[in-house]
């Protein structure tokens, strides 16, 4: 992985870093052996499946996707879904659909919000698929009345979420695949899950695959910032520096009146002592001497900065 990202310099007129450094090359590879086997399996799955489902997060829709699953699995027809909707700046979303179309050549391109209780999104999922599988009549098998579809992407990205706000809204029927705030949750490929009845279709939930290496600093910096990456590998403090370069650099600056801050910081250390100082936030350290001292816990604050972003606390943002 290389060591930096360079940026623009300016945002509303303010100075910023131009560069965003990166001190190791630790984060490029990341592959458990679970993503290994799963791949395999979900490869021998193939023949059965009559298309494939890639769910990514719409705050990064450029970066991130796994290739090597791309390639694996073109053969099918595939949908592209966008999710966390509510997490993305929607103004920006006609120009993704056109960049994906003029340089992946993807058509087929779907924003939802899996939260449950604004879930409605989702059900645009399954018409979708079907119109797809019309037009693309080399994959209809007419003989066949169900379908089964494939639901892949990256860790974290809300793929059982998706099953499960499908199973919801179409069968009425709970929860049948496990979701949850840490990537990893889905460990191997899942036996089939109904959502819908009319016409019958059925889903398989994969763990989520990333590439085995990560191809420069930028995509592994946006992986993390969105959750995909385990945060205690890549580290709060440098997730956070990573977060406040990027908002500042898309001019988005609403952590300003969220932290109670006079104007928009550059400077990762202060800005997460202001953050510990108005939390509280304080840890006990020992010193040289042996007696204990207390300091502003920076990691702390470097936590709560990601989190407030991860659940939208401060604002909308898609990186193009
Ligand atoms: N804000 C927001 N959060 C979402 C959305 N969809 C899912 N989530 C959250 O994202 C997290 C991951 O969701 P999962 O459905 O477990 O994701 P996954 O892709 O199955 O993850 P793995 O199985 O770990 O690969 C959970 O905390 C979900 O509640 C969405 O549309 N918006
Ligand atoms: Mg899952």
């Amino acid at each position: 992985m290389g060591s930096r990202v360079v940026g623009s310099t300016t945002a509303g007129g303010r100075l910023f870093r131009e560069l965003f450094t990166f001190g190791s090359d630790s984060l490029t590879h990341w592959f458990p052996s679970h993503m290994a086997k799963s791949f395999k399996k979900m490869q021998a799955q193939m023949k059965k499946v009559d298309l494939v489902v890639e769910i990514h997060d719409a705050r990064i829709p450029f970066t991130g996707r796994n290739e090597m699953m791309r390639e694996a699995l073109s053969i099918k027809p595939h949908l592209l879904v966008l999710n966390k909707k509510d997490l993305c700046d929607m103004s920006k979303a006609q120009a993704v659909k056109t960049r994906l179309l003029e340089e992946e050549g993807i058509k087929n391109v779907l924003y939802t919000n899996c939260v449950k209780q604004h879930s409605d999104t989702a059900k645009k999922v399954i018409p979708k698929i079907e119109k797809i599988l019309k037009e693309e009549a080399r994959f209809n098998r007419s003989e066949e009345h169900h379908y089964t579809i494939m639901v892949t992407g990256v860790p974290n990205v809300g793929k059982s979420s998706l099953i499960n706000a499908m199973r919801r809204l179409n069968i009425k029927k709970g929860k049948a695949a496990r979701v949850g705030k840490m990537p990893g949750v889905t460990r191997s490929v899942m036996n089939r899950i109904l959502v819908s009845a009319s016409p019958p279709m059925w889903l398989l939930d994969t763990p989520g695959i990333l590439t085995p290496y990560v191809k420069d600093v930028e995509t592994g910096m946006n992986l993390a910032v969105c959750g995909t990456l385990l945060d205690y590998m890549v580290g709060d403090e440098i997730i956070a520096d990573y977060l406040l370069y990027t908002l500042n650099q898309y001019n988005k600056l609403k952590y300003c009146k969220v932290y109670d801050l006079d104007g928009p910081c550059d400077d990762i250390f202060v800005f997460l002592a202001h953050i510990a100082k108005k939390e509280q936030k304080t840890i006990r350290v020992k010193t040289y001497q042996g007696s204990m001292s207390v300091r502003w816990n920076i990691n702390s604050a470097a936590v709560k900065f990601i989190r407030d972003f991860r659940d939208g606390q401060l604002g909308t943002l898609t990186l193009l």
